[in-house]
């Protein structure tokens, strides 16, 4: 990783102004990377600022609305503000995300001259191709796993409001230290804590609306189990976001017996979006590519375009029939 952070400060040197942005519908990670780099980047002496789609708080999910509110001194900027922020000594940096129509305001990516991306997913064709540094790790647990190693390489106590929404951030990304965990993640764990990152306001900040629990308990209740030990949920409704299926195939993996969980759903008119999570007996990925995706052993996706959920679930059970 020093290789890396050592790339990174290089490139930020010749930069005086620096605008941070993840992707749409952000989660605690998202925001939490976003604001540790932000604290980093001040350490630094840059005028950083971090982008948000939305001025206001409650356009956004509870608990990110919750992490703006109670953290202070973080410069914002919003589509009706960026522009004159914008120029040839700027550089964007996207973080959590890597693909152009995923980020929180695309025509963002078009307009900066200078753009860096950093994330922990899967990489996808549709990559962010122009950039300064382009860096992708998906055996990263998180975001802000990252970041916060970054902030140790460059000796920035990030504070404890800020280490506090990174852990829960961490938390998220990991659904509760159970995926995609490595002793890294709990080493950056035990340095947010040590920087004060208070455990009963992690709590307080991943609290969720009563109507979001009560949503997902609805895609839980109408998922079935296949073939003894796998899980799978169709969820009913349009325009589903790519989190939501992951969100329901990782709940889905919490449940006695099931070794393997999917969540097939519509992401958009023409395209179906499956999410896949596994123990580590099946390899989901296998499963994915041969519907046109990939990823690794215990979690992997795939989309499909021109076709209904019900013909990828036929799709889904038919490769599963095959090999189990
Ligand atoms: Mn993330």
């Amino acid at each position: 990783m020093e290789t890396l952070f050592n790339k990174l400060t290089e490139i930020l040197s010749k930069y005086q102004r620096i605008i941070i942005m993840s992707h749409s519908n952000p989660d605690l990670d998202a925001i939490g990377s976003s604001m540790g780099l932000y604290r980093i980047l001040v350490e630094m002496g840059k005028e950083a600022y971090i982008f948000l789609e939305k001025k206001d708080t409650k356009e956004y999910n509870s608990s990110v609305k919750q992490a703006l509110e109670r953290v202070r001194n973080i410069e914002y900027l919003y589509p009706s503000t960026y522009k004159e922020k914008l120029d040839q000594d700027t550089v964007l940096i996207i973080l959590d995300v890597h693909q152009k129509e995923r980020v929180e305001y695309p025509k963002l990516v078009d307009e900066a001259e200078n753009v860096i991306v950093l994330d922990h997913h899967i990489k996808d064709n549709s990559y962010i191709k122009e950039t300064e540094l382009f860096y992708i790790d998906s055996t990263m647990s998180s975001m802000v796993e990252l970041i916060a190693h970054y902030a140790k390489y460059y000796g920035v106590n990030l504070g404890i409001l800020v280490s506090t929404v990174m852990l829960a951030g961490m938390e998220i990304d990991t659904n509760g230290f159970n995926l995609k965990t490595t002793e890294k993640t709990f080493e950056t764990a035990a340095y947010l804590t040590s920087m004060g990152a208070d455990s009963v306001l992690k709590q307080t900040l991943l609290k969720e609306s009563k109507d979001e629990y009560l949503r997902r308990a609805d895609f839980i209740k109408s998922s079935f189990i296949f073939h003894k030990n796998i899980a799978m949920c169709v969820l009913p409704i349009p325009n589903c976001a790519k989190e939501s299926l992951a969100e329901v195939a990782e709940e889905l993996l919490n449940f006695e017996y099931v070794e393997a969980s999917f969540a097939i759903g519509q992401l958009s008119e023409n395209e179906i979006g499956v999410s896949a999570r596994s123990m580590g007996n099946i390899d989901v990925c296998e499963i994915m590519k041969k519907m046109g995706g990939g990823g690794h052993a215990t979690n992997a996706a795939c989309q499909i375009p021109d076709k209904t959920v019900k013909e990828v679930e036929r799709m889904l059970k038919k490769i599963l029939g095959e090999i189990l």
